[in-house]
């Protein structure tokens, strides 16, 4: 048996729901790979076409309506967003890919830096590939998905705005997508599914994140 009297929590949901009801705050804007912030916190990032929900997610996460901007507006992250939770881990909201009105230079600039941020930054344990349960998954997503099953960077695919579809639709939604992470081996298995709308699949993804706190292990909780 662990002994848990040493933590306020007994279970990883406990952990999970008071981590994200802790502080969170803005710490950072980055445009250049050279302004990305220095130090040593596990790094979470949410990536996903334009317009997907990323930004949402975010605030659903931590149960604030405007800490990330979310807008009806396609391309309104335009760089790369830091957020601090409480010195345990940073989120960070990226630019959407696949915003066709977007000035090519312009597209062509974000690309690069989301590229070379996902691809050689140590700090970043876990992306969140987002994927509108409407649409399942497209070209440009399949070229994220690519890249991330070439770096070490694990990586899990999760379907937002399940609230805007028939329960038949996202069977069959669920099913393909499925499907296709069989085929990328640095993909998590599990599929998330979620609303941040109606709320759902959110607590189980604070629970996932959580677990990638440094300090998790030392809680022994057991593995159900
Ligand atoms: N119905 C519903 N709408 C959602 C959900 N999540 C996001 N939205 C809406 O989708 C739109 C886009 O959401 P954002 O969070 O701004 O999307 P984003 O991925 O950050 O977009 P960019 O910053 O352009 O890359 C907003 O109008 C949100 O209210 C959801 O779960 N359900
Ligand atoms: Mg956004």
């Amino acid at each position: 048996m662990n002994d848990h009297t040493q933590t306020k929590w007994q279970t990883p949901t406990e952990w999970a729901n008071w981590l994200f009801a802790q502080d969170c705050t803005f710490l950072k804007s980055v445009e250049k790979l050279e302004n990305l912030p220095a130090y040593n916190l596990t790094e979470i990032a949410f990536a996903g076409r334009s317009n997907v929900g990323k930004s949402t997610l975010i605030n659903a996460l931590t149960n604030r309506k405007t800490l990330a901007r979310a807008s009806n507006t396609p391309g309104r992250t335009q760089m790369l967003n830091f957020f601090r939770l409480h010195d345990e881990l940073v989120l960070v909201d990226m630019p959407g890919y696949g915003y066709a009105e977007a000035p090519k230079a312009l597209v062509a600039k974000w690309q690069k830096l989301v590229r070379q941020y996902l691809l050689g930054r140590p700090t970043l344990k876990r992306v969140y590939v987002l994927i509108d349960s409407r649409h399942g998954i497209k070209t440009n997503d399949r070229e994220i998905m690519k890249m991330l099953d070439e770096t070490a960077v694990s990586y899990q695919v999760v379907l937002t705005k399940l609230d805007k579809i028939s329960e038949a639709a996202l069977k069959k939604v669920t099913a393909e997508t499925e499907a296709e992470l069989q085929k990328h081996g640095a993909a998590f298995p599990i599929l998330g599914i979620t609303s941040s709308e109606k709320r759902v699949g959110i607590e189980q993804l604070r629970v996932e994140m959580a677990k990638l706190c440094p300090r998790y292990e030392t809680f022994g909780f057991e593995e159900i």
